[in-house]
């Protein structure tokens, strides 16, 4: 019995796969696993990655996903419709065809019209963050980049106050942590430990590749597998995973 969290796969399907081998991930509902989001661009398995933990979740109870920005910004693109005349020229204008969704949407525009809109409601479904999580007594606030408050003063001054109050929500997905050692402390969530991806930790190992990176109330799991389709160039990046129960850590290199 055991909980893992994992976040930002961006297409890296094969090794997301690879991963659920090294932790023996068990499908009889006495483990649970938690993927934070941005499952989605960058990666050569962007779209198949996506669709691959949809059904994981669709056929499993213990599996649960995410928004991460990645998601977010898809939805927008495909709701919106902003390629719908002009997807030869998004390379040039368009910012989330420039932030690995080129290959995304090209695949998405493949499928058929039902599939389509079968994946824009679920996009649509996906939760933003989870802080109901216990694990061994430990309260944990899961989300793809940051723990949201009510409160403004709990807001950390590197955000923008007024996105904020439009769009609150916005902060759990976008949200970057400006110092490495930056707490999330808030008086509601005492005690809790944020679990969160979106910024790769940018803290390396002994063998000079990133590894998780935890402060006293909050633990960055993406270790960059964004970079991973390019290894040759940019070895120090893989994708890793945690386990809450005894917060072990597991790598795919
Ligand atoms: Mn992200």
């Amino acid at each position: 019995m055991a909980t893992y969290v994992i976040s930002d796969i961006h297409g890296q399907l094969n090794k997301f796969k690879e991963m659920l081998a090294l932790i023996n991930f068990k499908y009889d509902a006495s483990d649970e696993l938690h993927i934070l989001g941005d499952m989605v661009d960058w990666g050569k398995q962007s779209l198949e990655a996506l669709l691959y933990c949809k059904e994981l979740e669709e056929k499993y109870s213990f599996v649960h996903l995410y928004r991460g920005n990645h998601e977010h910004m898809m939805l927008k693109n495909l709701i919106n419709r902003d390629y719908e005349d002009n997807f030869e020229n998004i390379k040039n204008g368009n910012w989330y065809a420039n932030n690995g969704g080129y290959e995304t949407y090209g695949a998405f525009q493949k499928l058929n019209k039902s599939k389509q809109e079968e994946i824009i409601q679920f996009l649509e479904q996906l939760p933003y963050f989870n802080d109901k999580e216990e694990v061994n007594g430990q309260k944990f606030y899961l989300a793809h980049a940051a723990a949201y408050t009510d409160s403004p003063n709990d807001v950390p001054q590197t955000y923008k106050r007024k996105q904020i109050h439009e769009d609150g929500f916005h902060f759990v997905i976008w949200h970057r942590y400006g110092e490495i050692d930056e707490t999330f402390a808030d008086e509601k969530y005492k005690g809790y430990i944020l679990i969160h991806g979106h910024t790769i930790t940018k803290v390396t190992g002994k063998d000079g590749r990133y590894v998780i990176h935890r402060t006293n109330d909050r633990i960055c799991i993406d270790c960059g597998a964004k970079m991973m389709f390019k290894p040759e160039e940019y070895p120090e990046y893989r994708l890793g995973c945690l386990r809450l129960d005894d917060m072990t850590e597991f790598y795919i290199n």
